[in-house]
């Protein structure tokens, strides 16, 4: 969904030339960056795929609980999530679709109803957090819905996944939980299958390279304002 390539990213590791630019490499553990402008700060990315969560979730969880990170970024991408299944035909929802329009139209409103199954298993522990700890929600792959920029806005910000940051808001207070949004693309790049069957195209009308460096310039400063935050007594 684009949590190694923003690690990577804040980590200084992002080429967006180099040969194997884009290609998806499935996590299948925990990975560990340390940050290009501080490299006593580590980003710790937890792998996505369903079956890698359960060796790897419940312990992260129990970590935020604790007070071990400063901060979390969940990266969301409206639904426009990668699977490591070859064909979308061996996909589990081609059994529910059967067509390919019919596939491509399911499949981005399954995945944010995971996006939003994924925010609400964390609440619970944000909510118990022993030290103050910010949240910040990126929002991936706006050249794929760049088009619909006003409907991506409001179905975050607006919400049920409003309503779960506000949760958490409410449990710890302004003083312990701070949020923020932001819209980024990390690379310009059609969703494909890993057996090369195009699944949705960038919105090339409506995105391009000026947009998404502005996207990412924004994205550091809220990160920059987000840790500045943390380091206020
Ligand atoms: N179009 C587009 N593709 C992106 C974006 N961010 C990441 N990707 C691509 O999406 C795929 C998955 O990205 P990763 O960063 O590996 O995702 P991940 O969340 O680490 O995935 P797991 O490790 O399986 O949980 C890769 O092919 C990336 O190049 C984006 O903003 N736009
Ligand atoms: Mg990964």
């Amino acid at each position: 969904m684009g949590k190694t390539t923003l690690a990577r990213l804040l980590a200084g590791q992002l080429d967006w030339f180099d040969e194997n630019a884009g290609k998806y490499t499935e996590s299948d553990g925990i990975e560990e960056f340390p940050l290009q402008d501080d490299e006593t700060v580590t980003v710790v990315v937890a792998p996505g795929q369903t079956f890698r969560r359960e060796h790897t979730w419940p312990g992260l969880h129990r970590q935020i609980a604790e007070g071990a990170f400063r901060g979390i970024i969940l990266v969301s991408a409206y639904g426009y999530h990668t699977f490591s299944t070859p064909s979308y035909k061996s996909h589990a929802l081609w059994a529910t679709t059967g067509t390919k329009p019919g596939f491509l139209s399911a499949l981005p409103a399954d995945r944010r109803q995971e996006e939003l199954r994924v925010l609400r298993q964390l609440v619970p522990f944000v909510s118990v957090c022993k030290q103050k700890i910010w949240f910040l929600s990126v929002v991936a792959k706006q050249d794929l819905w760049a088009g619909q920029q006003g409907e991506v806005e409001s179905h975050y910000q607006a919400g049920e996944y409003m309503t779960a940051v506000r949760e958490m808001q409410n449990a710890l207070g302004a003083h312990a939980f701070r949020h923020d949004f932001a819209f980024v693309s990390l690379i310009l790049k059609n969703l494909e299958t890993l057996a090369g069957e195009k699944l949705y195209s960038t919105a090339s009308g409506s995105f391009d390279m000026p947009r998404l460096a502005a996207a990412v310039q924004r994205l550091v400063r809220v990160f920059q304002t987000i840790r500045a935050w943390e380091e206020k007594p």
